[in-house]
């Protein structure tokens, strides 16, 4: 027997032997949704390839990751971030070091980033309720439909989607970030409502929301100083206008094209502003909650993958798990208290033009401890069109957010490769 084949055994034996290892894992979705479907423990056993072979407390250069302290960044977040003018001396510096972090690791933490530790604490409590208390049949209320391309509500360990290996080993809820959208969900699961759970949710979300856009000014910011030319062109109607951001939305009537958004070129904040809608409205919060697993070594709470949106700000507690890939290395992620994860998304590196880069990075289990982490996705809108800012040599196509959501959901997200599919050939990644 080779080596794949005796673990899988292992885990088949678990599966059918004197039940499963830990009381709480006996107790959690997990073993309702094994007892109640065709999947099998050993469909959780990932191919030797993606196994994971840092373990998830098994922390190695981590301190390289880069932290930094947003404090002079974030004075009073509702002001939008005009002009590099309006940051203190401190303040320019620590810009200049974000959007540094931001290209050469499209990964970094931050402190002192202003959402509170209060709506951070209430937010994992409200989580690990709907997790560890509700019962399978009551979180099932909001099952995602595997099908979706537009997945939202709850999901527990690849059930429902087409996938029949390599499943990952987690409970996770999505949610739309935009209020009242969010609420329905709230309400199909608890008979009341659950104000409580509705109130942290909206709260969490405009905070972590802020943040993001205040680092997507950051950013942006940064790279459009850096930008001159190449930002303005001509419609067929002969005006000509600023081009090559996103969030400019095109309508061909005929042969005139209209640019229907203004971008008033004040920078980052403004730009994204229009490519991700008032309140942010088509961003996501997600939780993840990876219970103990008995194999650890054998699977992955999620594979490796970048995400595909603008920007990811993720809470994660203190256990461990997030690993990152730096030139071809998986790191250990060692979780700061108080700090925020920050990747740089898909739309992003489009939209910088290879500027910025996506992160792969993937969750590893442990058999110990359940583990939780929580993100904001910030979102552009459906019809929002994503393309390089810069108009010579870019380096992808253009398309709209709703097509490359689609195009994702669609197949099983494999490291970087979804972005492929957009990249004009003969440029170096
Ligand atoms: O739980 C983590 O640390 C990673 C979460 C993640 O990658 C995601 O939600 O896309």
């Amino acid at each position: 027997m080779g080596a794949l084949a005796q673990e899988s055994h292992v885990w088949a034996s678990i599966a059918t032997g004197n039940g499963f290892l830990s009381p709480a894992f006996n107790a959690g979705a997990f073993a309702a949704l094994l007892q109640s479907s065709t999947l099998n423990l050993k469909d959780y056993v990932w191919t030797e390839q993606e196994r994971p072979l840092v373990a998830y407390n098994q922390f190695e250069n981590d301190d390289l990751i880069p932290v930094i302290d947003m404090g002079p960044l974030v004075p009073c977040l509702d002001d939008a971030l005009q002009s590099p003018a309006a940051l203190s001396e401190r303040g320019v510096c620590v810009a200049a070091e974000m959007a540094r972090a931001g290209r050469e690791w499209g990964f970094f933490q931050v402190i002192n980033h202003g959402v509170s530790a209060d709506i951070i604490r209430d937010m994992e409590i409200q989580a690990r309720i709907f997790f560890e208390a509700l019962k399978p049949e009551e979180k099932r209320r909001i099952l995602r439909d595997g099908s979706a391309t537009k997945p939202m509500g709850y999901a527990c360990g690849g059930a429902g989607t087409p996938l029949k290996s390599d499943l990952p080993w987690i409970e996770s809820l999505h949610l739309p970030s935009a209020a009242e959208d969010m609420e329905a969900y709230a309400w199909k699961v608890w008979q009341d409502g659950n104000k409580e759970f509705r109130r942290v949710v909206k709260e969490f979300s405009r905070e972590m929301g802020k943040v993001s856009m205040r680092i997507m000014e950051v950013l942006m910011g940064e790279l459009l100083a850096r930008e001159e030319e190449g930002v303005t062109a001509r419609t067929a109607a002969g005006e000509t206008v600023e081009i090559g951001g996103i969030g400019q939305k095109r309508r061909r009537k005929g042969d005139e094209e209209k640019v229907e958004a203004k971008v008033d070129g004040r920078g980052g904040g403004a730009r994204t502003e229009v490519l991700v809608g008032e309140q942010r409205r088509n961003s996501v919060v997600r939780f993840n909650y990876y219970p103990p697993c008995p194999q650890p070594s054998l699977t992955l709470g999620l594979g490796a993958h970048s995400d595909p949106h603008l920007l990811t700000l993720l809470h994660q507690d203190l256990v461990g798990g997030l690993q990152i890939c730096k030139d071809g290395l998986w790191m250990a992620v060692r979780p700061m208290p108080g700090a925020l994860v920050v990747n740089i998304g898909d739309a992003l590196q489009v939209w910088s033009n290879d500027h910025y880069k996506s992160v792969e990075h993937r969750a590893v289990c442990n058999s110990l401890r359940s583990r939780l982490s929580m993100g904001f996705f910030l979102t552009p809108m459906d019809d929002a069109t994503i393309c390089p800012l810069k108009l010579s040599s870019p380096h992808y196509k253009p398309f709209t957010w709703k097509e490359y959501r689609e195009q994702m959901y669609a197949r099983r997200p494999r490291g970087k490769s979804n972005l492929l599919h957009y990249r004009i050939h003969d440029q170096t990644q």
